[in-house]
């Protein structure tokens, strides 16, 4: 009878080890019962293989996203630095031109000064800051420029291998109000840029109004910048007895910094310059340079602001007083934008500053106020360059502040193992 049972028991049809197909007829009830358990251990180990292909195919996604988007911000970063490397050669050029050009004593060289203008603002308007363009235009920008002449052609084939898009900026420090000018204990310019400050932040009715609503007083504003800055522990005019009074209440309390600011950006901590001062007038501030040197800060030149390269509504502050009311500002842009575009700049020497003065705002030089007739000037010594460099998802973007040395400076620097050539030194670096 068993003999007999098991010769009978029939297997179901297989295929590749897997059951298929019904069982026969004649098939126990216990056979039946176990017909399911092969299905389920191979579906099993099929879920398990699949469970590790599909973790295989996402691991391999995952680091293929991660080298490209590692390639791309290596890229990026190539071209940020390009971009800034060529501003700074640029701004440099720039610098030997003009100093070549005034030199020139056979009198080509003023007229050609005027036509040339700066080379970096025109990389400016090539590769916008803020708008970055596709590398592939830096060919068509170079010929216009006659670079192609100056550079070697692997150069450019070089950046555009990169792919991506290049943005440039290159802005004048020395046309901003140099706040660190009164961490350096020089009494008479730090009182000199208290006025150009306070200048600033009362200029127009705008600004007037603005203060007011705000509740800011500007020469206490100012002066609290000042207290902030500065070496000395004395309040004067802040509307505080104490520099440290308002930043004890805060939590955790905190003391005035008593040097100089790292960044324009620092002020945000000075009591009452809030989000929507910095916003309004951080544009035209500046914390560089940086005068450590104690002949070099008791210069004029600290407070010195370039009219050339000034905003225009910053210009126009420091000698509203004299431009007076009602229709006066319109007829202020209509002389600056006449004089910009008739030479390209307001003045190009001591003498012509004075006359543009006279002209602009009815500002009399050798009057009562030459103290304000003293703050102006043609040169620039210290600009930041900004680079970005786009490369699909990955931004990367580099900062420098550099300043142009003179000859003194370059003969001291020339005796520098670290870097000896550079007719610049950095001030501030900064790599996103
Ligand atoms: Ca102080």
């Amino acid at each position: 009878m068993n003999k007999n049972r098991a010769k009978n028991k029939i297997r179901p049809a297989t295929q590749f080890f897997f059951p298929v197909g019904d069982l026969p007829e004649d098939s126990t009830d216990k056979s039946k019962s176990e017909r399911g358990i092969a299905l389920m251990v191979a579906v099993m180990i099929i879920s398990i293989m699949m469970m590790f292909a599909a973790e295989f195919i996402v691991s391999s996604t995952v680091n293929l996203t991660r080298a490209s988007a590692q390639r791309d911000n290596i890229r990026a970063e190539y071209i940020a630095k390009s971009a800034a490397n060529w501003a700074i050669w640029l701004n440099l050029f720039d610098y030997g031109l003009t100093l070549q050009l005034k030199a020139d004593t056979t009198g080509g060289g003023a007229a050609m000064l005027e036509g040339i203008g700066t080379l970096w603002n025109k990389l400016d308007d090539a590769f916008p800051y803020d708008t970055p363009l596709d590398v592939s235009d830096i060919a068509a920008f170079s010929q216009a420029m006659g670079l192609s002449q100056v550079m070697d052609s692997k150069v450019l084939e070089l950046i555009q291998s990169l792919g991506g898009a290049m943005g440039v900026k290159v802005e004048d420090e020395s046309s901003r109000i140099n706040l660190n000018v009164c961490a350096t204990a020089q009494t008479t310019q730090c009182n000199s840029v208290m006025l150009q400050l306070e200048a600033l932040l009362t200029c127009t009715e705008i600004e007037k109004d603005f203060m007011k609503n705000n509740d800011h007083k500007p020469s206490e504003i100012a002066r609290r910048i000042r207290d902030w800055v500065d070496e000395n522990p004395s309040a004067d005019g802040s509307g505080y007895s104490e520099e440290n009074d308002p930043y004890q209440k805060r939590s955790p309390p905190l003391k005035a910094k008593n040097s100089a600011l790292d960044s324009v950006d620092d002020l945000l901590l000075v009591d009452g310059w809030d989000r929507e001062l910095h916003a309004y007038f951080s544009p035209y501030l500046t914390v560089w340079p940086y005068i450590n040197d104690g002949e070099a800060a008791k210069s004029k030149e600290s407070v010195k602001l370039n009219i050339n390269a000034m905003q225009p509504e910053a210009l126009k502050c420091l000698f509203a007083r004299e431009l007076g009311d009602g229709d006066a500002a319109e007829k202020f842009a209509k002389k600056y934008n006449e004089m910009i575009s008739k030479n390209g700049k307001v003045a190009g020497s001591e003498k012509e500053i004075k006359e543009r003065l006279l002209e602009l705002f009815n500002f009399n030089s050798e009057g009562s106020d030459k103290e304000r007739g003293s703050w102006m000037t043609t040169n620039s010594s210290t600009f930041r360059v900004k680079g970005k460099g786009i490369v699909g998802e990955q931004t990367r973007t580099l900062e420098y502040v550099i300043k142009r040395l003179n000859k003194a400076q370059f003969a001291a620097k020339s005796a520098d193992p670290a870097n000896p050539n550079a007719p610049w030194s950095l001030l501030f670096f900064r790599m996103n």
